[in-house]
């Protein structure tokens, strides 16, 4: 009964715009802490903020788009969250420190809260409690909460099942063959940038965009191309307009929030399917079923989820 009382008072706090409630919402719910699960269960659908993920590789400049359209945002009055989810290397399993420096001009800006996550080694290169981390930012009055991941592995999907709007950010050096774009990159994007535009191979990239765009869109309206050089803070404005047009013209669209939910619970069963399993201790786990002479991996892993079952992990 007090954890669903605690539970309760911390999510009126989140919605009364407390970054305080929030960042604490956020830390029940990345480390487990009692009453976690009565918050999410809680969660009600008077949810307004947008959620805006930014995909695409490394180096792409999705860090510089986020600050650019903070600073437009803000600059029109507008609520805005960062999520970071910050690459991390599986083998350090520590996020990286240089989003965060940049972003702190805004530390100090009321309309603003910042938060970086580790991916924890992950499967898919999102932090592997976004889905809920990011339904209670969206239980905080913004307008818009933006999610920057690196464009690996699996996270450029799972961010697609994730944001509202997803924008995949290209460069030049990205190479101006489209066909080199990872399969099921065109299924994700809803609107291109194309960073950098200062370099002169940002035309060619621009163009085949708009092509492959154009080809595909049949009957549907194309997907948007946007050239910006986020560093100038240039094309800002304009990719800020079409992702609330973006935004507008889907909200009338009932199977996309059909399509976001179940992608959300198809990755949420995945996750509680999972639990209790540590790649470290299966590394162990493997480690010692290679010391037998008859090792074969389907009997070593069909016993190790019956062990997991008996003994819960
Ligand atoms: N020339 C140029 N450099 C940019 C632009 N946008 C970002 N950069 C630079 O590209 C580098 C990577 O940017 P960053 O935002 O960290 O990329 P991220 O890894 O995708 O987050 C940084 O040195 C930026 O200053 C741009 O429009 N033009
Ligand atoms: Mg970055």
């Amino acid at each position: 009964m007090k954890e669903l009382d605690r539970a309760t008072q911390l999510l009126e706090d989140i919605k009364q715009g407390s970054y305080r409630a929030l960042a604490q919402g956020i830390s029940w719910v990345e480390n487990n802490l009692t009453g976690y699960e009565e918050l999410l269960m809680r969660l009600d659908g008077n949810q307004n903020a947008k959620v805006v993920g930014i995909t695409g590789p490394p180096g792409a400049g999705k860090s510089t788009l986020v600050n650019s359209l903070l600073h437009y945002w803000t600059s029109t009055g507008k609520k805005v969250a960062v999520i970071a989810v910050d690459p991390s290397s599986p083998f350090n399993y520590g996020a990286l420190l240089g989003d965060r420096i940049r972003m702190s001009e805004f530390y100090t800006n009321p309309n603003v809260y910042i938060r970086s996550l580790a991916t924890r080694g992950s499967l898919g290169g999102l932090n592997p409690k976004i889905i809920e981390i990011t339904d209670i930012v969206r239980s905080a009055p913004f307008d818009y909460i933006l999610i920057e991941t690196v464009g690996v592995g699996q996270s450029e999907v799972e961010i697609a099942g994730l944001a509202d709007c997803t924008i995949v950010a290209l460069v030049p050096e990205a190479g101006d063959e489209v066909q080199t774009l990872k399969a099921g990159i065109m299924e994700i994007a809803d609107i291109f940038v194309v960073n950098k535009a200062d370099r002169e191979a940002a035309d060619t990239l621009y163009r085949n965009l708009r092509i492959m765009a154009h080809e595909r869109a049949g009957a549907k309206t194309e997907t948007p191309v946007i050239k910006t050089i986020a560093t100038q803070k240039q094309g800002i404005e304009e990719l800020a307009s079409t992702i609330q047009t973006f935004l507008d013209t889907q909200n009338e669209l009932p199977e996309k929030r059909l399509h976001l939910l179940t992608e959300k619970s198809w990755l949420l069963i995945q996750q509680y399917k999972m639990q209790g399993i540590d790649r470290r201790l299966l590394a162990n786990a493997v480690k010692d079923a290679l010391t037998l002479p008859d090792f074969n991996l389907y009997s070593f892993t069909n016993s190790y989820i019956h062990k997991l079952e008996q003994y819960g992990g």
